[in-house]
């Protein structure tokens, strides 16, 4: 049995050391909520991924306090649960708000580990013992200053670089990168920003090698990029239209795409993602780990999740310093030379959050409790 005694929410703000645009909009500072559960002597953390504003998806940072404080927590205390695998059932009533969903059961999976004194990583099934590393450039300011990125994270070790691009960021961006790089992992981020009306210009992204091209079009469709993917030859990988292991049976059925993005907020928690990567194993889908600018905790749920077998190619998980002066978690993380993150040995997520640091960060804080009835039963 798994017993949730307290809960706390809390929103801080932290800057990143550098702003963050895809073809949706430019990020300076995150509003990220924290969940800290307590029960039987033991404390779970998790991270809502929503951002700040609805252009990813129709979730924020807003919206997800909402959902947290007058649905989600309540339904926490409603029927005890013997596993964290049973914590994602408890929200089924609720449509849609994934990421405020994952944020309480993926610090339940924590809480579990955390019980059992074992990493979250071996919660999961996790074999790997450290995780392959990629890295997301937004969109810069001019041409010179991506190229001088993706030198600077080639240096560090980063096995893949991905790139965003938006109509007027693309073709001539690629062909700057393909002539400085020739031979790198490469591939390009659209997040939504074409139609099919785009398909002889896209059609010509086949030139430059690219390992997938990531959600070229409409975040909730699947026919047009089945569509597309019969036109292309670059793998298509899906990440805004996916948000169930439904979403990747239609879009396999379809040919829609090739490969997916599996972000643990997107779908919802552990339990999809679960899902998902037993179809893709099923179905023998590359998966790998998508990012949305997690803190520390977050990041380190992340680097869990890629210790799965099926997670083969490398991910938007990278070192805590590129996103934050300081993360809220120690150790930080950090990419060694040859492109990889260690998958932590200690239980649960294996890193410990920097009270102190948090709290000088929060701007809004809820405590929770349980009925009496679900304490005394
Ligand atoms: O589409 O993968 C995306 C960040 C915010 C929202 C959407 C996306 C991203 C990234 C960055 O690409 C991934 C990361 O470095 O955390
Ligand atoms: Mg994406």
């Amino acid at each position: 049995m798994l017993k949730f005694e307290r809960l706390e929410i809390r929103e801080i703000t932290l800057p990143l050391v550098h702003f963050f645009e895809t073809s949706f909009g430019r990020t300076t500072v995150r509003r990220i909520l924290l969940v800290r559960l307590f029960g039987q002597g033991a404390v779970g953390y998790g991270e809502c991924t929503a951002p700040e504003g609805p252009f990813f998806s129709h979730e924020t940072t807003g919206t997800a306090w909402h959902m947290l404080q007058d649905f989600l927590v309540p339904m926490l205390w409603k029927r005890k649960v013997d596993r964290a695998s049973q914590v994602a059932a408890l929200f089924d009533r609720v449509r849609g708000h994934p990421m405020a969903k994952a944020a309480l059961e993926t610090a339940a999976w924590d809480l579990e580990a955390k019980l059992h004194g074992i990493p979250l990583s071996r919660l999961l099934g996790g074999t790997r013992q450290k995780i392959a590393c990629g890295v997301s450039i937004g969109i810069q300011d001019s041409p010179a200053q991506l190229l001088e990125k993706i030198a600077v994270e080639l240096a560090a070790g980063y096995q893949r670089i991905k790139v965003k691009i938006k109509p007027g960021w693309d073709t001539h961006i690629l062909e700057r990168i393909r002539e400085t790089f020739p031979a790198i992992r490469l591939m390009a981020d659209a997040n939504s920003a074409y139609t099919l009306n785009d398909l002889e210009h896209l059609k010509g992204l086949d030139r430059f090698d690219l390992m997938m091209v990531e959600q070229p079009l409409h975040h909730a469709d699947l026919l047009d990029h089945s569509r597309l993917q019969q036109e292309l030859k670059t793998p298509i990988c899906l990440d805004e239209s996916i948000l169930q292991a439904e979403d990747v049976r239609k879009a396999l059925a379809l040919d829609s795409g090739r490969i997916v993005n599996v972000k643990l907020g997107r779908v919802g928690g552990y339990s999809e993602a679960r899902k998902i990567h037993a179809l893709a194993r099923d179905r023998q889908v590359p998966l790998w780990c998508g990012g949305m600018l997690e803190s520390g905790i977050g990041r380190a749920h992340n680097i869990a999740l890629s210790s799965m077998e099926g997670f083969v190619l490398p991910g938007d998980v990278s070192a805590s310093r590129r996103y934050f002066a300081r993360d809220i978690i120690t150790p930080w993380v950090e990419v060694d030379r040859e492109g990889f993150i260690a998958v932590p040995e200690g239980p649960g997520i294996g890193f410990q959050p920097d009270w102190d640091y948090i709290d000088s960060l929060t701007c809004r804080r809820m405590e929770f409790a349980p009925p009496p009835e679900y304490l005394n039963t």
